[in-house]
């Protein structure tokens, strides 16, 4: 019997660092779908690949993961105020769960540089927002300095909470599949997803539930690297807006779980994340925002340099709806404005500008 999915802290609560009566503010978050992607698989050379679709969360991101554990906890403890840095998801994210838990939220935004869609959820969810002159890295070090000092609990992904709830997609992958994947391939910015689903599946590993881990495949935008480069980039820059990140959180776990799982990093330019940004929504019917297609567009790539994927299964992360930034649809190949054609309201003059006869 069809029943209704109760969010990720009540389905895997047996398997989350979290007691018992610690209270559960949840947005049914988690139970995502896994959506077979056989124009991707064709497209580079696989058996199977399938998409784990973020964008379903309830604020539209896998951010919703680790909020619910990272703002219960919050209240758990008492907090009455939660404070974040973000590209512009966890602020969302944050807002919302704290609208939800009755606690004031505070985010500390890149200025100018933030999704219209994710700047809107900040200021729907009644967040105090702060746009401040420097980037994502300048605004993780101010949230930090201010939990530190002041009454406000941080829910980046810096506060282990985050990442102990984002290990659950990994599980709902494993649930699903009965198996791990060969690949699990993701975008990377501070590192906490990857990192993140690297412990996941290393659980069901240590639990039986799987004979070994994927491999993690972790993919950067050109300009913003840092995993690539080896040390951490002091003015990233991408359009891939999310991601413009330089001197990722989550640095030392990521390291170890690309080298306990055989994984790699690599980078993609923003032309390449936005092409494969739009072979998704085309080809594949699922609409992402760019930084979402980072984790696609590095698993073609791999693919066009020889990596063969003849007979592997590859889930790839897409980490958050296209609704979010929605304006880069609208854009052709060149940068051009895509606008629909101005007819008539007559039925000869429509068939005829649509080709029909
Ligand atoms: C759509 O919201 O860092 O490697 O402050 O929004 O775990 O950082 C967002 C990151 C990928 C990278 N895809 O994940 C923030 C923020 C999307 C994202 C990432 C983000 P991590």
């Amino acid at each position: 019997m069809a029943h209704q999915w109760r969010g990720v802290i009540r389905e895997y609560i047996d398997r989350l660092d979290i007691s018992a009566d610690n209270p559960i503010i949840t947005l049914g978050e988690g139970g995502t779908p896994l959506v077979e992607a056989p124009a991707l698989a064709k497209l580079v050379g696989a058996e199977r690949v399938m998409l784990k679709v973020e964008g379903m969360n309830p604020t539209g991101s896998f951010k919703d993961r680790g909020m619910t554990m990272a703002v219960s906890k919050a209240i758990g403890h008492g907090a009455k105020a939660v404070i974040c840095a973000s590209t512009g998801n966890t602020s969302a994210s944050a807002a919302a769960y704290a609208a939800a838990a009755g606690i004031q939220s505070v985010v500390l935004i890149p200025e100018g540089k933030i999704a219209l869609g994710k700047l809107s959820q900040a200021v729907a969810h009644k967040s105090q927002i702060l746009q401040v002159r420097g980037n994502f890295d300048d605004c993780l070090d101010l949230a930090r300095n201010l939990s530190a000092n002041y009454a406000v609990h941080l829910v980046n992904s810096v506060n282990p909470d985050r990442i102990e709830g984002q290990k659950t997609g990994a599980f709902e992958i494993v649930d699903a599949l009965g198996f791990a994947p060969d690949y699990h391939v993701l975008p990377v910015g501070n590192a906490g997803n990857y990192s993140a689903y690297f412990k996941g599946y290393l659980e069901d590993f240590n639990e039986g539930r799987i004979k070994r881990v994927p491999k993690m495949w972790g993919f950067q935008a050109e300009g913003s690297a840092p995993f690539v480069q080896g040390s951490p980039v002091k003015n990233p820059e991408t359009i891939a807006t999310a991601i413009r990140i330089g001197n990722p959180a989550s640095w030392d776990l990521a390291l170890s779980a690309q080298e306990c799982s055989d994984g790699k990093f690599g980078a993609v330019s923003d032309k390449e994340i936005l092409w494969m940004h739009r072979f998704l929504s085309n080809e594949v019917g699922v609409f992402v925002e760019p930084s979402s297609a980072t984790g696609a567009a590095g698993l073609f790539k791999s693919a066009q340099q020889g990596d063969s994927l003849a007979g592997a299964t590859i889930v790839v992360t897409v980490t958050g709806h296209g609704l979010k930034d929605a304006g880069w649809a609208l854009k052709d190949e060149d940068g051009g404005d895509i606008l629909p054609t101005v007819v008539n309201n007559n039925a000869a003059e429509v068939a005829e500008s649509l080709g029909l006869n």
